[in-house]
Protein backbone atom coordinates (compact mmCIF):
# COMPACT_ATOMS: atom_id res chain seq x y z
CA UNK A 1 0.00 0.00 0.00
CA UNK A 2 1.33 3.54 -0.70
CA UNK A 3 1.33 5.72 2.17
CA UNK A 4 0.37 9.18 0.57
CA UNK A 5 1.42 11.03 3.29
CA UNK A 6 5.06 9.38 3.44
CA UNK A 7 5.31 10.06 -0.33
CA UNK A 8 4.38 13.95 0.23
CA UNK A 9 7.05 14.09 2.87
CA UNK A 10 9.67 12.89 0.93
CA UNK A 11 9.22 16.07 -1.54
CA UNK A 12 8.24 18.94 0.99
CA UNK A 13 10.81 18.11 3.32
CA UNK A 14 12.35 21.19 3.26
CA UNK A 15 16.47 20.17 4.57
CA UNK A 16 17.53 21.68 7.76
CA UNK A 17 20.72 23.45 7.95
CA UNK A 18 22.87 24.26 10.39
CA UNK A 19 25.92 27.16 9.67
CA UNK A 20 29.83 27.37 11.11
CA UNK A 21 32.91 28.88 10.21
CA UNK A 22 36.44 29.82 11.95
CA UNK A 23 36.54 33.68 11.52
CA UNK A 24 39.93 34.75 12.86
CA UNK A 25 40.05 36.57 16.28
CA UNK A 26 39.89 40.25 16.05
CA UNK A 27 36.70 40.29 13.30
CA UNK A 28 34.27 42.80 14.22
CA UNK A 29 30.73 41.49 14.71
CA UNK A 30 29.56 43.68 11.69
CA UNK A 31 31.34 41.85 9.35
CA UNK A 32 30.74 38.69 11.25
CA UNK A 33 27.27 38.92 10.90
CA UNK A 34 27.60 40.25 7.05
CA UNK A 35 29.53 36.59 6.88
CA UNK A 36 26.77 34.75 8.09
CA UNK A 37 23.95 36.90 6.54
CA UNK A 38 25.34 36.32 2.81
CA UNK A 39 25.69 32.21 3.68
CA UNK A 40 22.31 32.44 5.06
CA UNK A 41 21.39 33.92 1.91
CA UNK A 42 22.98 31.02 -0.39
CA UNK A 43 21.08 28.95 1.23
CA UNK A 44 17.92 30.55 1.21
CA UNK A 45 18.68 30.08 -2.64
CA UNK A 46 19.47 26.41 -2.44
CA UNK A 47 16.14 26.27 -0.92
CA UNK A 48 17.19 25.23 2.64
CA UNK A 49 16.40 25.90 6.16
CA UNK A 50 18.80 27.26 8.55
CA UNK A 51 17.55 26.46 11.74
CA UNK A 52 21.27 26.95 13.80
CA UNK A 53 24.52 28.93 13.44
CA UNK A 54 27.60 28.95 15.75
CA UNK A 55 31.22 30.37 14.71
CA UNK A 56 34.75 29.64 16.38
CA UNK A 57 36.78 32.85 16.78
CA UNK A 58 40.51 31.62 16.13
CA UNK A 59 43.38 32.47 13.39
CA UNK A 60 44.04 29.18 12.23
CA UNK A 61 41.57 25.97 11.86
CA UNK A 62 42.39 22.68 13.70
CA UNK A 63 44.71 20.41 11.28
CA UNK A 64 41.70 17.43 12.05
CA UNK A 65 38.65 18.96 12.70
CA UNK A 66 39.10 22.78 10.83
CA UNK A 67 36.57 24.63 13.65
CA UNK A 68 38.29 22.62 16.92
CA UNK A 69 36.97 19.50 18.88
CA UNK A 70 35.19 21.21 21.10
CA UNK A 71 33.29 23.03 18.56
CA UNK A 72 32.63 20.09 16.77
CA UNK A 73 31.23 18.09 19.79
CA UNK A 74 29.39 21.37 19.82
CA UNK A 75 27.71 20.83 16.83
CA UNK A 76 26.80 16.95 16.97
CA UNK A 77 25.04 18.04 20.00
CA UNK A 78 22.51 20.79 17.57
CA UNK A 79 22.58 18.28 15.16
CA UNK A 80 20.87 15.92 17.17
CA UNK A 81 18.63 18.52 19.16
CA UNK A 82 17.56 20.34 15.81
CA UNK A 83 17.38 17.30 13.56
CA UNK A 84 19.79 18.89 11.06
CA UNK A 85 20.03 17.46 7.67
CA UNK A 86 23.59 19.78 6.55
CA UNK A 87 26.21 21.50 7.76
CA UNK A 88 27.61 24.39 6.41
CA UNK A 89 31.66 25.54 6.36
CA UNK A 90 31.31 29.26 5.80
CA UNK A 91 34.91 28.75 4.45
CA UNK A 92 37.40 26.52 2.20
CA UNK A 93 37.89 23.22 3.92
CA UNK A 94 39.79 20.29 2.90
CA UNK A 95 37.68 17.54 2.39
CA UNK A 96 39.78 15.12 4.87
CA UNK A 97 38.78 17.47 7.42
CA UNK A 98 34.95 17.33 5.95
CA UNK A 99 35.40 14.04 6.14
CA UNK A 100 36.68 13.71 9.58
CA UNK A 101 33.99 16.18 10.39
CA UNK A 102 30.87 13.29 8.90
CA UNK A 103 32.44 10.68 11.13
CA UNK A 104 32.32 12.50 14.25
CA UNK A 105 28.44 13.72 13.42
CA UNK A 106 27.02 10.37 12.49
CA UNK A 107 25.85 9.72 15.71
CA UNK A 108 24.03 12.15 15.75
CA UNK A 109 22.58 11.78 12.20
CA UNK A 110 23.92 9.04 10.27
CA UNK A 111 22.64 10.60 6.89
CA UNK A 112 24.24 13.66 7.90
CA UNK A 113 26.02 15.82 5.31
CA UNK A 114 28.92 18.62 5.54
CA UNK A 115 29.71 21.47 3.33
CA UNK A 116 32.15 23.99 3.06
CA UNK A 117 31.19 27.23 1.00
CA UNK A 118 32.36 25.87 -2.10
CA UNK A 119 30.35 22.80 -1.86
CA UNK A 120 27.31 25.16 -1.00
CA UNK A 121 27.99 27.58 -4.13
CA UNK A 122 28.73 24.61 -6.26
CA UNK A 123 25.56 22.90 -5.49
CA UNK A 124 23.38 25.86 -6.22
CA UNK A 125 24.95 26.17 -9.46
CA UNK A 126 23.66 22.61 -10.35
CA UNK A 127 20.65 23.88 -9.17
CA UNK A 128 20.59 26.38 -11.97
CA UNK A 129 22.58 25.12 -14.84
CA UNK A 130 20.44 24.58 -17.45
CA UNK A 131 23.28 24.27 -20.59
CA UNK A 132 25.34 21.61 -21.15
CA UNK A 133 28.31 23.76 -20.35
CA UNK A 134 27.53 24.85 -17.32
CA UNK A 135 27.25 21.63 -16.08
CA UNK A 136 30.12 20.41 -17.14
CA UNK A 137 31.96 23.17 -15.71
CA UNK A 138 30.47 22.46 -12.36
CA UNK A 139 31.70 19.03 -12.83
CA UNK A 140 35.03 20.00 -13.54
CA UNK A 141 34.72 22.81 -10.46
CA UNK A 142 33.80 19.96 -8.32
CA UNK A 143 36.47 17.85 -9.36
CA UNK A 144 38.92 20.48 -8.80
CA UNK A 145 37.80 21.16 -5.63
CA UNK A 146 37.56 17.59 -3.91
CA UNK A 147 40.39 16.73 -5.73
CA UNK A 148 40.97 12.55 -6.32
CA UNK A 149 39.16 11.89 -2.51
CA UNK A 150 35.64 12.91 -4.42
CA UNK A 151 35.64 9.38 -5.26
CA UNK A 152 37.26 7.51 -2.44
CA UNK A 153 35.13 9.27 -0.11
CA UNK A 154 32.22 8.12 -1.43
CA UNK A 155 31.22 11.54 -2.64
CA UNK A 156 29.67 10.97 -6.18
CA UNK A 157 29.18 13.72 -9.30
CA UNK A 158 25.57 14.07 -10.42
CA UNK A 159 25.38 15.76 -14.05
CA UNK A 160 21.67 15.79 -13.67
CA UNK A 161 22.01 18.21 -10.86
CA UNK A 162 22.12 16.35 -7.48
CA UNK A 163 25.49 17.23 -7.00
CA UNK A 164 27.59 15.80 -4.16
CA UNK A 165 25.91 13.35 -2.24
CA UNK A 166 27.63 11.10 0.33
CA UNK A 167 27.00 7.27 -1.05
CA UNK A 168 29.13 5.94 2.15
CA UNK A 169 31.11 3.57 -0.15
CA UNK A 170 34.61 4.03 1.96
CA UNK A 171 37.86 3.93 0.79
CA UNK A 172 39.16 2.51 -2.66
CA UNK A 173 42.17 1.93 -3.99
CA UNK A 174 44.05 4.69 -4.24
CA UNK A 175 45.93 4.48 -7.08
CA UNK A 176 42.45 3.88 -9.35
CA UNK A 177 40.98 6.86 -7.68
CA UNK A 178 43.35 9.16 -8.66
CA UNK A 179 43.50 7.65 -12.10
CA UNK A 180 39.98 7.60 -12.40
CA UNK A 181 40.04 11.33 -11.39
CA UNK A 182 42.32 12.29 -13.93
CA UNK A 183 40.66 10.49 -16.52
CA UNK A 184 37.70 12.62 -15.65
CA UNK A 185 39.26 15.88 -15.70
CA UNK A 186 40.43 15.11 -19.29
CA UNK A 187 37.42 13.72 -20.51
CA UNK A 188 35.44 17.05 -19.12
CA UNK A 189 38.35 19.60 -20.06
CA UNK A 190 38.30 17.85 -23.81
CA UNK A 191 34.39 18.59 -24.09
CA UNK A 192 34.92 22.14 -23.10
CA UNK A 193 37.10 22.69 -25.30
CA UNK A 194 34.87 21.96 -27.67
CA UNK A 195 32.54 24.13 -26.65
CA UNK A 196 34.73 27.38 -25.67
CA UNK A 197 35.75 26.56 -29.49
CA UNK A 198 32.52 27.30 -30.81
CA UNK A 199 31.94 30.53 -28.67
CA UNK A 200 35.45 31.90 -29.75
CA UNK A 201 34.20 31.43 -33.33
CA UNK A 202 31.09 32.99 -32.72
CA UNK A 203 33.12 35.91 -30.76
CA UNK A 204 35.66 36.08 -34.16
CA UNK A 205 32.50 36.39 -36.39
CA UNK A 206 31.24 39.27 -34.84
CA UNK A 207 34.52 41.20 -34.28
CA UNK A 208 35.02 40.75 -38.04
CA UNK A 209 31.62 42.13 -38.47
CA UNK A 210 32.46 45.75 -36.75
CA UNK A 211 30.80 44.76 -33.62
CA UNK A 212 32.47 45.76 -30.39
CA UNK A 213 31.39 44.55 -27.48
CA UNK A 214 30.41 45.23 -23.52
CA UNK A 215 31.01 43.00 -20.77
CA UNK A 216 28.30 43.69 -17.72
CA UNK A 217 30.40 41.80 -14.66
CA UNK A 218 30.16 42.48 -11.01
CA UNK A 219 29.14 40.23 -7.65
CA UNK A 220 26.00 38.17 -7.59
CA UNK A 221 22.66 40.16 -7.37
CA UNK A 222 24.36 43.28 -8.08
CA UNK A 223 21.62 43.60 -10.75
CA UNK A 224 23.35 42.79 -14.06
CA UNK A 225 20.59 40.90 -15.54
CA UNK A 226 18.41 44.08 -14.98
CA UNK A 227 21.09 45.92 -16.46
CA UNK A 228 21.21 43.95 -19.55
CA UNK A 229 17.58 43.24 -20.00
CA UNK A 230 17.69 47.26 -19.91
CA UNK A 231 20.17 47.94 -22.43
CA UNK A 232 19.17 45.09 -24.52
CA UNK A 233 15.44 45.10 -24.67
CA UNK A 234 15.63 41.29 -23.79
CA UNK A 235 13.70 39.46 -20.68
CA UNK A 236 16.18 37.53 -19.33
CA UNK A 237 15.31 36.17 -15.72
CA UNK A 238 15.76 38.67 -12.71
CA UNK A 239 15.90 37.17 -9.49
CA UNK A 240 16.28 38.55 -5.62
CA UNK A 241 18.97 35.18 -5.49
CA UNK A 242 22.38 34.95 -5.52
CA UNK A 243 23.73 33.09 -8.85
CA UNK A 244 20.31 33.30 -10.96
CA UNK A 245 22.72 33.60 -14.06
CA UNK A 246 24.97 30.55 -14.57
CA UNK A 247 25.43 31.32 -18.45
CA UNK A 248 26.59 34.31 -20.64
CA UNK A 249 24.19 35.48 -22.86
CA UNK A 250 24.90 38.05 -25.22
CA UNK A 251 22.26 41.15 -27.02
CA UNK A 252 22.44 44.00 -29.79
CA UNK A 253 22.12 47.26 -27.16
CA UNK A 254 19.17 49.58 -28.28
CA UNK A 255 20.30 53.15 -28.68
CA UNK A 256 17.27 55.65 -29.50
CA UNK A 257 18.13 57.33 -32.27
CA UNK A 258 21.58 56.08 -33.09
CA UNK A 259 22.56 53.14 -34.93
CA UNK A 260 25.77 51.73 -33.81
CA UNK A 261 26.72 47.75 -32.96
CA UNK A 262 27.36 47.71 -29.78
CA UNK A 263 26.54 44.01 -27.78
CA UNK A 264 25.99 43.86 -24.92
CA UNK A 265 26.98 40.17 -22.65
CA UNK A 266 25.68 39.05 -19.40
CA UNK A 267 27.29 36.49 -17.31
CA UNK A 268 27.57 34.62 -13.94
CA UNK A 269 28.51 36.97 -10.82
CA UNK A 270 31.85 36.50 -8.78
CA UNK A 271 31.10 35.93 -4.66
CA UNK A 272 33.90 36.32 -2.05
CA UNK A 273 36.19 33.37 -1.03
CA UNK A 274 36.62 31.30 -4.31
CA UNK A 275 39.02 29.19 -4.92
CA UNK A 276 40.88 30.30 -8.31
CA UNK A 277 40.49 26.85 -9.46
CA UNK A 278 36.83 27.59 -9.52
CA UNK A 279 36.59 30.71 -11.41
CA UNK A 280 39.02 28.77 -13.88
CA UNK A 281 36.70 26.13 -14.58
CA UNK A 282 34.52 28.82 -15.51
CA UNK A 283 36.36 30.51 -18.33
CA UNK A 284 34.40 28.99 -20.86
CA UNK A 285 31.42 30.85 -20.05
CA UNK A 286 33.66 34.31 -19.14
CA UNK A 287 34.67 34.02 -22.36
CA UNK A 288 32.58 36.94 -23.45
CA UNK A 289 34.02 39.17 -20.75
CA UNK A 290 37.14 37.83 -21.49
CA UNK A 291 37.11 39.14 -25.04
CA UNK A 292 35.19 42.40 -24.47
CA UNK A 293 36.24 45.80 -25.65
CA UNK A 294 34.76 47.01 -22.30
CA UNK A 295 33.83 46.15 -18.85
CA UNK A 296 30.58 47.56 -17.03
CA UNK A 297 31.17 46.85 -13.27
CA UNK A 298 27.96 46.75 -11.68
CA UNK A 299 27.97 47.22 -8.29
CA UNK A 300 25.04 47.31 -5.96
CA UNK A 301 25.04 50.72 -3.69
CA UNK A 302 22.29 50.32 -1.76
CA UNK A 303 24.72 47.15 -0.38
CA UNK A 304 26.75 48.00 2.84
CA UNK A 305 29.39 46.27 1.88
CA UNK A 306 29.44 47.26 -1.47
CA UNK A 307 33.28 48.45 -0.77
CA UNK A 308 34.15 45.26 -0.33
CA UNK A 309 32.26 43.55 -3.12
CA UNK A 310 33.77 45.89 -5.36
CA UNK A 311 37.42 44.18 -4.06
CA UNK A 312 36.24 41.00 -4.64
CA UNK A 313 35.12 42.18 -8.04
CA UNK A 314 38.46 43.09 -8.62
CA UNK A 315 40.29 40.55 -7.33
CA UNK A 316 38.32 38.37 -9.83
CA UNK A 317 39.22 40.05 -12.57
CA UNK A 318 42.44 40.55 -11.78
CA UNK A 319 42.83 36.42 -11.79
CA UNK A 320 41.05 36.36 -15.14
CA UNK A 321 43.69 38.88 -16.46
CA UNK A 322 41.36 41.38 -17.56
CA UNK A 323 42.86 44.07 -15.16
CA UNK A 324 44.31 46.22 -17.82
CA UNK A 325 41.04 46.05 -19.81
CA UNK A 326 39.13 49.36 -20.48
CA UNK A 327 36.11 49.81 -17.77
CA UNK A 328 34.24 51.88 -15.49
CA UNK A 329 31.72 51.49 -12.36
CA UNK A 330 28.13 51.58 -12.84
CA UNK A 331 26.58 52.32 -9.03
CA UNK A 332 23.37 50.48 -9.76
CA UNK A 333 19.81 50.30 -7.71
CA UNK A 334 20.52 54.39 -6.99
CA UNK A 335 16.91 54.45 -6.21
CA UNK A 336 17.05 52.22 -2.81
CA UNK A 337 20.39 54.36 -1.35
CA UNK A 338 19.30 57.14 1.18
CA UNK A 339 22.01 59.03 0.58
CA UNK A 340 23.10 58.75 -3.16
CA UNK A 341 26.28 61.53 -2.87
CA UNK A 342 27.79 59.17 -0.59
CA UNK A 343 28.01 56.79 -2.84
CA UNK A 344 31.18 55.67 -4.52
CA UNK A 345 32.62 59.01 -3.70
CA UNK A 346 35.26 57.22 -2.05
CA UNK A 347 39.26 57.84 -4.04
CA UNK A 348 39.61 54.05 -4.23
CA UNK A 349 37.29 54.35 -7.48
CA UNK A 350 39.22 56.88 -9.10
CA UNK A 351 40.40 57.37 -11.77
CA UNK A 352 37.78 55.44 -13.44
CA UNK A 353 34.39 57.65 -14.03
CA UNK A 354 31.71 56.55 -12.77
CA UNK A 355 27.39 56.37 -13.34
CA UNK A 356 24.70 56.32 -10.87
CA UNK A 357 21.54 54.53 -12.17
CA UNK A 358 18.82 52.78 -11.11
CA UNK A 359 17.95 49.63 -13.93
CA UNK A 360 14.36 49.43 -12.44
CA UNK A 361 13.51 53.13 -12.84
CA UNK A 362 15.75 53.40 -15.43
CA UNK A 363 17.39 56.68 -13.82
CA UNK A 364 20.39 57.67 -15.51
CA UNK A 365 20.64 55.46 -18.64
CA UNK A 366 21.09 57.76 -21.15
CA UNK A 367 24.09 59.05 -19.19
CA UNK A 368 25.65 55.58 -19.11
CA UNK A 369 24.46 54.58 -22.62
CA UNK A 370 26.80 57.86 -23.76
CA UNK A 371 29.64 56.91 -21.30
CA UNK A 372 29.76 53.54 -23.01
CA UNK A 373 29.75 54.77 -26.72
CA UNK A 374 32.34 57.17 -25.40
CA UNK A 375 34.24 54.33 -23.93
CA UNK A 376 34.26 52.20 -26.84
CA UNK A 377 34.97 54.74 -29.41
CA UNK A 378 37.36 56.87 -27.62
N1 LIG B 1 15.64 48.58 -6.13
C1 LIG B 1 16.33 48.05 -7.14
N2 LIG B 1 16.43 46.72 -7.26
C2 LIG B 1 17.15 46.24 -8.31
C3 LIG B 1 17.79 47.07 -9.24
N3 LIG B 1 18.44 46.29 -10.13
C4 LIG B 1 18.21 45.00 -9.77
N4 LIG B 1 17.43 44.95 -8.67
C5 LIG B 1 16.97 43.75 -7.95
O1 LIG B 1 18.10 43.04 -7.51
C6 LIG B 1 17.88 41.61 -7.60
C7 LIG B 1 18.94 40.97 -8.45
O2 LIG B 1 18.82 41.39 -9.79
P1 LIG B 1 19.50 40.57 -10.98
O3 LIG B 1 19.44 41.43 -12.20
O4 LIG B 1 18.95 39.18 -11.07
O5 LIG B 1 20.99 40.51 -10.44
P2 LIG B 1 22.28 39.75 -11.05
O6 LIG B 1 23.46 40.60 -10.77
O7 LIG B 1 22.03 39.36 -12.46
O8 LIG B 1 22.32 38.47 -10.11
P3 LIG B 1 22.91 36.97 -10.39
O9 LIG B 1 22.67 36.60 -11.81
O10 LIG B 1 22.11 36.15 -9.43
O11 LIG B 1 24.36 37.03 -10.03
C8 LIG B 1 16.47 41.46 -8.15
O12 LIG B 1 15.60 41.27 -7.06
C9 LIG B 1 16.19 42.80 -8.84
O13 LIG B 1 14.82 43.11 -8.85
C10 LIG B 1 17.66 48.50 -9.07
O14 LIG B 1 18.17 49.33 -9.82
N5 LIG B 1 16.92 48.91 -7.99
MG1 LIG C 1 21.97 37.60 -13.37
Amino acid sequence: MIHLGDYMREFTHQSRFMLTGLVPKGTDDESLIAGMEELESLIKTYGGLVCAATVQKADYPHRETFVGAGKAQEIADTIAAERIDVVVINNIVKPGQLYTLEKIFYRSNPNIKVWDRVNLILQIFSLHARTKEAKLQIDLANLRHMGSRLFGMGYILSRQGGGIGTVGVGETNTELMKRHWRNEMRNIGKELSKLSKGRENQIEKRKRAGYLTAAIVGYTNAGKTMLFNRLTGKVNLVADALFATLDSSVGKMVIPGIRDDVIVSDTIGFIRNLPTGLVDAFKSTLLESIHADLLLIVVDSSDPEYGDKVRTVDNVLLELGLDEKKRFYVFNKIDKVVAPEKVGSAKQYAPMPAVFISAKTGQGMEGLTKLILQSLHG
